[in-house]
């Protein structure tokens, strides 16, 4: 809009064709008439700028017109800034301009070479102008997207293999110490990513990201899938046990948790068994350690219930065994990719780093690891790959210095010192019968 008595500055800083400027000119009439035909305010902004990220890193951006006047055709200028996460973000590496003449959406190809697979925060930003002023234009709308790294085939294999090694150095002095594979239990609310998360580690482990699942697991938003408990075996050193999904932390869904890490529950056990518990499961030593499972977007939509929700399995992680246990445990913060997909901050991996920290705070430990988990087909990223295995070296170190077992051993032997007397008893007394 133009204010009387002003000259009019559109947003590319050049006087407008009803300014003074013009006035005083003495054009050629065909081009002052042009010029006076021009629109005097820049064309109305795109909007719903929405960048949709391909496998192979190339963007697919798309935006909605309002094109309500049939006399201009607009065209719409897109630039592409490309920002390495652990830089300060605020010079791009690289920046990309082009011009869409027909229709709402474009193609914009991955970066070339080893750029392609860095990680990246990419802002986008769209105008819209005339074809026949293309400098008259409108205000930006942007948007922006950010992703990992990207190994490839041969780098990740060769990574996968490397850190799976140091681990079944560690498992072996596990064994070791407690005679026995280790068991870990995964515990956390549905649809975080719980039966994912062992997918996951079972393709990294097999370094094999074409497995297919071993766990089944639920689309977003259908019902409940895992609905028993249900074990796999990685192989002689450890063991991962999917469990029902713990939805709240009410009394007695905290009494189904406390069960599972009090007790030794069998494959098939379900979620109402699990707070009754058995006599046979409460002979059995429980797992090892536990992983919970936390999704990034449950936590960033639902903070204050997941923030409660957390706090509260710590607290029973860290008094297990009616309080003569402190579980070993470890907190997977799932669905990183798409926190970074969706971060509007600024700095995204900044951004994940504060998440990770107030997950800290509310589960009281340091040890909060942030995965994508890989689906089959996925390609590996070596920061991923890092958390991954950073997160199960560290769960081997602290099971390795706390024995879960030590109150269900206590009960065995009890029961076993009481079975004793009753057979010595029963012994006495058959004797003395005899002898009568
Ligand atoms: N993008 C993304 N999706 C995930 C991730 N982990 C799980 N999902 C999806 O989340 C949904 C629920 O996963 P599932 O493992 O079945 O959840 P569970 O109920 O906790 O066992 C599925 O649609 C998964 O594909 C992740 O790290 N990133
Ligand atoms: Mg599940």
């Amino acid at each position: 809009m133009t204010a009387a008595g002003m000259t009019d500055v559109n947003s590319s800083g050049l006087p407008g064709p009803s300014s003074d400027l013009f006035r005083g000119l003495g054009l050629p009439k065909g081009l002052k008439r042009a010029a006076m035909q021009q629109p005097a305010a820049p064309l109305m902004a795109p909007s719903n700028l929405q960048v949709e990220v391909r496998a192979d890193r190339s963007l697919v951006v798309t935006w909605d017109y309002d094109r309500s006047d049939a006399n201009v055709t607009p065209v719409f200028h897109l630039t592409v800034a490309y920002f390495d996460p652990e830089g300060p973000m605020l010079d791009p590496d690289e920046t990309r301009s082009m011009t869409c003449k027909q229709g709402t959406s474009m193609h914009v190809e991955a970066r070339d070479g080893p750029e392609a697979l860095k990680a990246c925060t990419v802002s986008v930003s769209l105008q819209a102008a005339t074809q026949t002023s293309p400098d008259l234009r409108s205000s930006a709308v942007r948007a922006q997207t950010s992703w990992d790294d990207v190994q490839s085939q041969a780098d990740g294999a060769q990574d996968l293999e490397e850190r799976r090694k140091n681990l079944v150095g560690q498992l072996d002095t596990f064994s070791q110490v407690r005679g026995c594979k280790m068991n870990v239990v995964i515990v956390g609310g549905q649809h975080h990513g719980n039966s994912c998360f062992i997918n996951h580690v079972h393709r990294c482990w097999k370094n094999n990201l074409m497995a297919n699942d071993e766990m089944e697991s639920a689309p977003a938003g259908m019902a409940e899938n895992t609905q028993e408990i249900s074990a796999l075996y990685l192989d002689e050193k450890l063991c991962l046990i999917d469990t029902p999904a713990i939805p709240n932390m009410g009394s007695e869904m905290a009494d189904a948790f406390r069960s599972l890490l009090n007790a030794g529950h069998s494959s098939g056990t379900r979620r109402r068994q699990l707070a009754q518990g058995t006599f046979m499961s409460n002979l059995r030593k429980p797992p090892h350690a536990a992983i919970v499972v936390m999704s990034l977007c449950h936590w960033r939509d639902q903070h204050e219930e997941m923030q409660g929700y957390l706090r509260a399995m710590a607290k029973e992680l860290k008094n297990a065994s009616g309080g003569r246990v402190t579980f070993p445990f470890v907190v997977t913060a799932t669905h990183r990719d798409e926190f970074l997909r969706d971060s509007k901050a600024s700095r995204p991996h900044e951004e994940l780093n504060k998440v990770l920290d107030a997950m800290k705070r509310a589960a009281n430990t340091a040890h909060v690891f942030a995965v994508s988990n890989y689906h089959k087909d996925s390609s590996a990223s070596a920061a991923v790959n890092k958390q991954t295995f950073d997160l199960l070296s560290q769960l081997v170190t602290l099971a390795i210095r706390q024995d879960t077992g030590v109150v269900v051993a206590q009960s065995q032997n009890q029961y076993l010192a009481a079975a004793c007397a009753g057979v010595i008893v029963l012994a006495a007394l058959c004797a003395c019968k005899w002898r009568l």
